[in-house]
């Protein structure tokens, strides 16, 4: 794995170097690459890992829940896996909103940009339709539509029917095993691509996003990069240290390689196969957690996403020079962190739900034009810390669940 992950980071600088320098050189070049080289590419590969994401997850889940002792045990470590990730947005939001404050990265002469006025603001559901669409009408369509959280759903519902019943569907239960086996046995075909899906998709998004747009929002990005790395290295250590019972070290350096994938396909959704089977392998999470804590994670747990939504909704109202009282800084939080919970882990998806917390903060959400052209970049790292977040819920989920005596204690690590 280490192996693979070096070949990533690799790929992931020479994909980058080569976008900006077609971007500085040779323009059109670049045009004609881009469109028969770099997307078929990096979109095939985002394709072939999305192909594995619903039935995996479905899988996982039904059988981490089917080995689960309980009802009572699943109801106990869902009500600890929610409260810690609405827990850890919030300090998020709250570090993100603080430090943008100080920082004041927003400069009124950048309104010179050309605002596209015609960017309709995205309507959220109102989040009790949010919570009531959760059980799907028809389970099948909701994985054909890749409807996460109604997937989430229904595969509970299954896994707990199954506890119940038991012996009497120890056949069927091998069958969904078996199938758990072969999805992920195919992630690690699938992987063999990386570097090759890393570099496409990198030397598209720079070299369409060239150094000027770079640079002129460098205060904006150096303040979104330094809030995640501040919350991915300094609030998750402290979680893993003192709730893991982890030794952090160990959990950068085995989930690392879930951390690049994540980069490189800037969705968490796309993610979710390899970070489950390397917090299963390399952190000794047990299935029945990781099947449950990280596809929920991926789905309603983004703290870099409310990250980037924090501070672009100052830095955006900086430039309007528009003053935001403590009550909107609240609205930002509990908006933000409502995005976060509709938001499918995909490509871009939290600047979709951008526009929400500006509306409801009384900005215009055409002042996303201001921020869209360095979104893609910035997506990679804030994607990277989402799924970070997943995987360290999931070790202290996992270590509390085994202190308890709920689940077979092993030794990886730990501190
Ligand atoms: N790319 C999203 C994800 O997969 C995050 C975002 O768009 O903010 O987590």
């Amino acid at each position: 794995m280490h192996q693979l992950t070096t070949r990533i980071l690799i790929a992931l600088v020479l994909g980058a170097v080569t976008g900006l320098a077609l971007n500085q050189w040779a323009p059109d070049l670049f045009q004609s690459l881009n469109q028969y080289v770099f997307d078929p590419a990096g979109n095939l590969f985002l394709r072939l890992i999305m192909m594995l994401v619903v039935p995996l997850v479905f899988l996982s889940i039904v059988v981490g829940v089917s080995d689960l002792g309980s009802p009572k045990q699943l109801g106990r470590m869902g009500l600890k896996t929610v409260a810690f990730f609405l827990g850890t947005t919030v300090i998020a939001l709250t570090l993100a909103l603080t430090v943008a404050t100080i920082v004041q990265p927003g400069d009124p002469g950048l309104l010179g940009e050309g605002l596209a006025e015609n960017y309709e603001a995205a309507e959220a559901p109102p989040f009790i339709e949010t919570l009531v669409n959760i059980i799907p009408n028809n389970p099948i369509e909701a994985m054909s539509s890749g409807a996460m959280l109604q997937i989430i759903a229904f595969a509970i519902f299954v896994g707990l029917a199954m506890a119940v019943l038991g012996e009497k569907v120890t056949t069927v239960k091998s069958f969904f095993k078996q199938g758990n086996d072969i999805m992920m046995t195919l992630v690690t075909f699938v992987m063999k691509f990386a570097p090759i899906g890393a570099f496409a998709l990198i030397a598209s998004a720079l070299g369409q996003a060239g150094w000027s747009a770079v640079f002129s929002l460098g205060a904006y990005m150096l303040t979104v990069v330094g809030v995640l790395l501040i919350h991915v290295f300094g609030v998750y250590s402290l979680l893993i240290y003192f709730f893991g019972k982890m030794n952090p070290l160990t959990f950068y350096k085995g989930f690392f390689p879930a951390m690049t994938m994540a980069f490189s396909l800037s969705s968490s959704n796309a993610t979710l196969p390899l970070s489950m089977k390397i917090a299963q392998e390399n952190l000794g999470v047990s299935k029945q957690v990781s099947g449950f804590v990280q596809p929920l994670g991926a789905t309603i747990n983004m703290d870099g996403t409310g990250i980037m939504q924090a501070v672009a909704t100052v830095f955006i109202a900086q430039v309007y020079v528009a003053d935001l009282s403590l009550m909107d800084m609240v609205v930002i939080v509990l908006t933000a962190t409502l995005a976060s919970i509709g938001t499918a882990g995909v490509p871009g998806v939290g600047m979709i739900m951008l526009a929400m917390v500006l509306t409801q903060v009384g900005l215009s959400p055409a002042g996303i034009a201001l921020v869209i052209g360095v979104d893609r970049l910035l997506d990679m790292l804030r994607t990277s810390v989402n799924i970070t977040g997943d995987a360290a819920l999931a070790v202290i989920v996992d270590r509390s669940e085994k202190r308890r005596g709920a689940l077979p204690s092993h030794d990886s690590g730990d501190v």
